[in-house]
């Protein structure tokens, strides 16, 4: 398959109600205007974009909390909807690039991969797990959910989240950026023997050792399909200011590209995900800085090459 011939579709996600503060919705909109759609052109992409998707909003009054869990049944709505569209495109051999908006919306853009691809594997880039189950949830923020869904970890059941299939196994992700993790998710993290590489292990052994042992752990014969999942806040503050949950100790510019480089030239990846960009966030420069970072993220994913 040669990049000439290789079709993207642009899913722009404006959407916030996985988490509390406003402006993530805004994300999309900027790299879109930033002109990523051309920049994949110009990689021999064809790309198509039909619009920000629209998402129906559930009157806040009707969508009280269910336990902690907030905008339970908004997120469910939207998140199932980028499912279908998500795996609408998968299944005509489509590379997805779903915009966020919050990383809740991941819970749509795994499904929809793993109902086309269910034996894929997910690399999660992210200062946070994003692992917190019904049960251990401090914040009630869905953004900070959608793996234990996806895993199928939650010992409660809502009926509003019975459409996500748990088709996901510990086996089959690995984390790499971790600096931010609650003390439930650590527990969950070791109970369910997944392959998580913080930032210390990044330091110790160098992005390009932990991108290889990321993808000898969920991808050992490097014969399934991966959807990488990137959240800006693995990136340092320095370099991706402008997001909702900012953690110091972060990649680096160049090993944030460095992954999404590596990933492509497996040729395996079906799916990627850019979350939280929030450009009202931080002043004008720093917002500007975090989409352009954003939209280098993506051409990397997508097969641009230093020479
Ligand atoms: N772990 C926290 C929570 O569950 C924070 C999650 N925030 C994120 N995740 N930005 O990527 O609320
Ligand atoms: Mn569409
Ligand atoms: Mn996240
Ligand atoms: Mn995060």
């Amino acid at each position: 398959k040669t990049a000439a011939f290789a079709r993207g579709q642009i899913v722009g996600c404006p959407f916030s109600g996985g988490q509390p503060k406003l402006g993530v919705d805004q994300g999309p909109i900027h790299l879109v205007n930033a002109g990523l759609i051309d920049q994949l052109k110009s990689l021999g992409w064809k790309v198509n974009f039909d619009g920000h998707h629209q998402f129906e909003e559930v009157n806040a009054q009707q969508d009280p909390p269910i336990g902690v869990l907030k905008n339970p049944r908004l997120v469910s709505k939207v998140c199932k909807a980028v499912a279908d569209v998500v795996g609408s495109h998968v299944g005509r051999g489509e590379l997805p690039v779903t915009i966020g908006g919050d990383h809740s919306l991941a819970m749509g853009t795994i499904s929809g991969t793993l109902s086309h691809h269910p034996d894929a594997c997910v690399i999660w880039i992210d200062a946070h797990a994003d692992l917190n189950t019904v049960e251990t949830t401090t914040s009630g923020n869905i953004h900070g959910m959608p793996v234990s869904f996806l895993l199928g970890l939650n010992k409660t059941p809502i009926p509003e989240y019975a459409w996500v299939e748990p088709r996901l196994t510990p086996d089959r992700i690995a984390y790499i950026g971790l600096r931010d993790v609650d003390a439930g998710e650590k527990r969950l993290l070791k109970e369910n023997g997944i392959k998580a590489f913080s930032m210390h292990e990044v330091d110790k052994y160098g992005i390009g050792a932990v991108v290889e042992k990321a993808l000898d752990a969920v991808n050992p014969k490097r014969d399934r399909p991966i959807h990488l999942s990137f959240d800006v806040d693995a990136l340092d503050p320095s370099v991706a200011p402008s997001t909702g949950t900012p953690v110091r100790g972060g990649l680096t510019f160049r090993e944030g590209h460095y992954i999404c480089e590596a990933v492509h030239e497996t040729g395996l990846l079906v799916a990627f995900d850019i979350m939280e960009v929030n450009p009202s966030l931080a002043d004008a420069d720093a917002a500007k800085a975090t989409v352009a970072v954003g939209c280098s993220l993506v051409r990397s994913a997508l097969g641009e090459t230093l020479l």
